[in-house]
C-alpha cells in the first residue's frame, strides 16, 4: 500500500459525511481478478483471439468479444471538455455555521443551523485553457462549491475576483472566443496575452475594472488554498418573515492571499504544470486542511438604489465601507478525491441550484448564467447528469422527470404525472418546506436595455487600482505590459493605451512607454483618489505569522551538519509545514563524520538538485558543515536555487558554514549576515535570516521569521 493509500484510509473515518457515505455505495477497492463488464472472468486481457497455427500470428478475429469491448470502451473515453474552466482539480469537505445570526436575513438551515455540520465538494480551475493546460497561468480562478444539504443542494459557482468582464450574459460567447485560443492557429493556450483579447476588452469598457483584478497579483495565486472566492453576482435572502435582502457571497481563506510574482509562475508552468492540483492534495494529505471563514454581505431590499452603482452590476464590488462583511461560518476541505473522472470531472455546478431562503435578483449576468449551466451540462454529462454520484443530493429526490439517456434510478408506482389518483409526490407548500418563491412586482415595457448607473465603467478600476500598495501597484503595471507586448497589431496596444487613461495617468503612461503604445500628456479622466481597505491582499495576511502548510526545502551536501537539519525538521514540523531536503542524489546524504556510500545513515534527500528547482518551494534553509557548504558552492546549479529564490522574494536562512555559502558564493546583494560562530542572535535583512551559531530556539526563531517575512 503506498503511502498516499495508507493516508486515505486513515482518514476516511474523520471525513464521513452523508455525501462520502453516499458515495462510498459507488465506490470499488482494486479487487484481485479481471472481469468484462458483464461481470464474466476474462482468461487473457493482453492477446487479441486469433486464428494462428500456434507458432505464426494470424488474423485477429472479431468475434473476441473481450477485445472489442476493451478497445470501445477506450474509444469513448473522452467526453467534452468545459467550454470555460476545463482545467480543474477537486475536494471533499464540510461547511458549518457559527451561530444562528443570519436568520435576520434568511430561512436557508444551511446557513443558520450551528448543529448542521453540511457536506461540500468544491472544484478550483482555471478558464481559459484545456483540461491538458498549466496550473499557474495568468488567469481567473473557479471556486465553484457544492453544498449537499438537507434540503437539496445548493451551488456558489464563484470565482477569485469578486468583478466579471461583461455585465449582460448575452456577451459571454464573445468575451470567451475573445480570450480563448485565435480560431485561425489555436495560440495561445492558457494565456490572455494576445491580440483577440485585448481587442475586444478595449473595445468592451465595461470589462476595465476586471483587467484591474486579472492583471493584479489575484491572477497569478500561490496555491488554490489561498486565494479568495466570492459568489460575483447578487443573490437574494428570505427570511422567515419573508423579506427580502440581496447578498453578496465571500470566502476568506485562513491562510491569507497569496500569489506568485511572475517570472516564478511563468517557470511553474514549464516546471511543473501540476502545480496547483498537487499542493492541494499534498496539503489535505499532511493534514494542513484548507480552511475559508464564510461571510456575506447584506443590502436589504428597500436600500437597492442607495448607492452611486447598481448593485445588479456584476463589474462593481460593493465596497466593505458601505456594505461591511459578516462573517458567518467556515469550510474546510479535509478529503481529497479517490477518482478524478467520476468526481472532479463529471461534476456539475449550476448557478440555479438554490434551497429555500436563497434566492436570484435580476443581475443580467446571473440570470443568464442561470439558463447556461444546466444547458451545458446536458451536452458534457447528458440529460441524466443529476444522477451521477457525485452530483446527486443527499436528501430524496422525488419526481416525474423521468427516462432520458443513461437514467439510473428505478422509481414503483403506476403514475408518472400529476395531478394523479394516488396523490403520489404532490407540491409541497412552502410551509412545509417547499421552496419560496419570492413575490416581486414586475412592470415596465419589454426593451433590450441596461441600467443607466450599468453605463458607468472606470469609478471602480480606479477604486482598485487605488487601493493597491506600491509593489503591487507595479506588478500590474509589468503584467499589462507583458500581455500588451503579445500583441503585434498596434490597433490593439494603442487602443489599449487609451483606455487605462481612463484608469490612472501614470498607469497608462507606463504602460504605453513599456509596450510602444500611446504615451498620454494628460489624464483623460481625473482619478477620484478613493480606496477602500480590503482590496489589497496584505489585508488577509493571517494575524500570527505562519508557516502553515508551506513548503521549506532544506539544501545539503555530504558533510552537513546533523544536529541542525534534525532540529530544523522538528522546527518546521512543529509549525505544520513540510521539510523537504534536497540533496546531490535522491537518496542517503551523509553528516559530517560519516562515511560517504556507507548504507542507511544521514538523511534522506527527497530530491537531487537537478530533479527540482527553487520555484516549487516558499523557502529555503541551508545548514551547516564545512564539506557540505563547501560542495554547495562549487554546485552552479545549487547557487541558482538561492539566488532564484532571492529575486522571487522568498524567505532564505542559513547556519553556520551554511551562512559562508551565502555570503562568499551566492553573494546576495545588500545583505546583512550573522558569521560569527559564536553568536546565536538571528539577523534579517531583504528575507535572509543567518545565524552563526546553531541553537535550536535560534532555529525557531529564525523559522518564525521567514514566516513574517513571506
Ligand atoms: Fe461560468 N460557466 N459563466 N462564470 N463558470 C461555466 O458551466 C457562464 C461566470 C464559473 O468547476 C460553464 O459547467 C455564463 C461568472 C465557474 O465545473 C458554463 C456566464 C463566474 C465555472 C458557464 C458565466 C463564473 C464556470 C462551463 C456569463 C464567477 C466552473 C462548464 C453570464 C461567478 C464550474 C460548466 C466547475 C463554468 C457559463 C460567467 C464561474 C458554460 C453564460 C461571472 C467557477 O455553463
Amino acid at each position: 500500500m503506498s503511502l498516499t493509500e495508507a493516508l486515505k484510509e486513515k482518514v476516511t473515518a474523520v471525513t464521513q459525511t452523508a455525501k462520502i457515505a453516499d458515495l462510498q455505495r459507488e465506490t470499488h477497492k482494486p479487487d484481485t481478478y479481471y472481469t468484462n463488464d458483464l461481470g464474466v472472468k476474462v482468461p487473457d486481457t493482453d492477446n487479441w483471439l486469433k486464428a494462428t497455427d500456434g507458432q505464426h500470428t494470424g488474423p485477429s478475429l472479431l468475434e473476441d468479444q473481450f477485445a472489442r469491448e476493451k478497445i470501445s470502451r477506450f474509444d469513448h473515453e473522452r467526453i467534452p471538455e468545459r467550454v470555460v474552466h476545463a482545467r480543474g482539480a477537486g475536494a471533499h469537505g464540510y461547511f458549518k455555521v457559527f451561530d444562528d445570526r443570519a436568520k435576520k436575513y434568511t430561512s436557508a438551515a444551511v446557513l443558520t443551523n450551528a448543529s448542521r455540520t453540511t457536506p461540500t465538494f468544491v472544484r478550483f480551475s482555471t478558464v481559459q485553457g484545456s483540461r491538458g493546460s498549466a496550473d499557474t497561468v495568468r488567469d481567473v480562478r473557479g471556486f465553484a462549491v457544492k453544498f449537499y444539504t438537507d434540503e437539496g443542494n445548493w451551488d456558489i459557482v464563484g470565482n477569485d475576483i469578486p468583478v466579471f468582464f461583461i455585465q449582460d450574459a448575452i456577451k459571454f460567447p464573445d468575451i470567451v472566443h475573445a480570450v480563448k485560443p485565435e480560431p485561425h492557429n489555436e495560440v495561445p493556450q492558457g494565456q490572455s496575452a494576445h491580440n483577440n483579447f485585448w481587442d475586444f476588452v478595449g473595445l468592451q469598457p465595461e470589462s476595465a475594472h476586471m483587467i484591474m483584478w486579472v492583471m493584479s497579483d489575484r491572477g497569478i495565486p500561490r496555491s488554490f488554498r489561498m486565494m479568495q472566492g466570492f459568489g460575483v453576482n447578487t443573490y437574494t435572502l428570505v427570511n422567515d418573515a419573508g423579506e427580502r435582502f440581496f447578498v453578496k457571497f465571500h470566502w476568506i481563506p485562513e491562510l491569507g492571499v497569496h500569489s506568485f510574482v511572475w517570472d516564478e509562475a511563468l517557470k511553474i508552468c514549464g516546471q511543473d504544470p501540476d502545480f496547483h492540483r498537487k499542493d492541494l492534495e499534498e496539503a489535505i494529505t499532511t493534514g494542513a486542511y484548507p480552511t475559508w471563514k464564510f461571510g456575506i454581505q447584506v443590502i436589504p431590499e428597500a436600500d437597492e438604489h442607495k448607492f452611486e452603482f447598481d448593485i445588479l452590476d456584476a463589474t462593481k464590488v460593493w465596497p466593505e465601507e458601505l456594505v461591511p462583511l459578516e462573517i458567518i461560518g467556515e469550510m474546510v476541505l479535509n478529503r481529497t478525491v479517490d477518482e478524478y473522472f467520476p468526481e472532479v470531472e463529471q461534476v456539475a455546478f449550476c448557478t440555479s441550484h438554490v434551497v429555500p431562503g436563497i434566492g436570484f435578483s435580476d443581475d443580467p449576468l446571473l440570470q443568464g448564467r442561470n439558463f447556461s449551466y444546466f444547458d451545458t451540462q446536458i451536452s458534457r454529462l447528458g440529460i441524466n447528469w443529476q444522477e451521477l454520484p457525485i452530483n446527486r443530493p443527499v436528501c430524496p429526490v422525488m419526481n416525474y422527470q423521468r427516462d432520458g439517456q443513461m437514467r439510473h434510478k428505478i422509481c414503483q408506482g403506476t403514475v408518472n404525472y400529476w395531478p394523479n389518483r394516488k396523490e403520489h409526490f404532490k407540491p409541497v407548500h412552502p410551509d412545509n418546506g417547499g421552496y419560496i418563491e419570492y413575490r416581486q412586482s414586475v412592470e415596465g415595457m419589454k426593451a433590450r436595455i441596461r441600467g443607466t448607473k450599468f453605463q458607468e465603467h472606470f469609478n471602480q478600476a480606479q477604486l482598485f487600482y487605488n487601493s493597491l500598495t506600491e509593489y503591487e501597484k507595479q506588478h500590474l503595471i509589468n503584467a499589462i505590459s507583458f500581455e500588451l507586448s503579445h500583441c503585434d497589431d498596434p490597433v490593439v496596444y494603442e487602443s489599449y493605451t487609451k483606455v487605462l487613461n481612463n484608469i490612472d495617468f501614470e498607469l497608462a503612461r507606463q504602460v504605453a512607454i513599456n509596450v510602444g503604445g500611446v504615451v498620454p500628456e494628460q489624464p483623460t479622466r481625473k482619478n477620484h483618489g478613493q480606496s477602500t481597505r480590503t482590496l489589497s491582499q496584505l489585508y488577509y495576511a493571517p494575524k500570527e505569522p505562519t508557516i502553515k502548510s508551506r513548503r521549506i526545502a532544506i539544501l545539503v551536501a555530504d558533510g552537513f551538519d546533523m544536529a541542525q537539519v534534525e532540529g530544523l525538521r522538528a522546527a518546521i514540523k512543529a509549525g505544520s509545514a513540510t521539510s523537504w531536503v534536497i540533496g546531490p542524489r535522491r537518496g542517503w546524504v551523509y553528516p559530517e563524520g560519516a562515511v560517504v556510500g556507507s548504507g542507511k545513515g544521514g538523511v534522506w534527500a527527497d530530491h537531487h538538485y537537478e530533479g527540482q528547482r527553487s520555484t516549487l518551494y516558499d523557502a529555503f534553509i541551508v545548514p551547516g558543515g564545512a564539506k557540505s557548504a563547501q560542495a554547495l558552492a562549487e554546485n552552479g546549479r545549487t547557487i541558482h536555487w538561492i539566488r532564484e529564490a532571492f529575486g522571487h522574494c522568498k524567505a532564505i536562512g542559513a547556519i553556520g558554514e551554511g551562512v559562508h555559502f551565502l555570503r562568499e558564493a551566492v553573494m546576495l546583494p545588500g545583505i546583512e549576515y550573522n558569521t560569527n560562530p559564536n553568536s546565536a542572535t538571528v539577523t534579517s535583512s531583504f528575507g535572509v535570516v543567518t545565524v552563526g551559531k546553531f541553537s535550536t530556539t535560534g532555529i525557531a526563531a529564525g523559522i518564525l521569521m521567514i514566516a513574517a517575512n513571506d
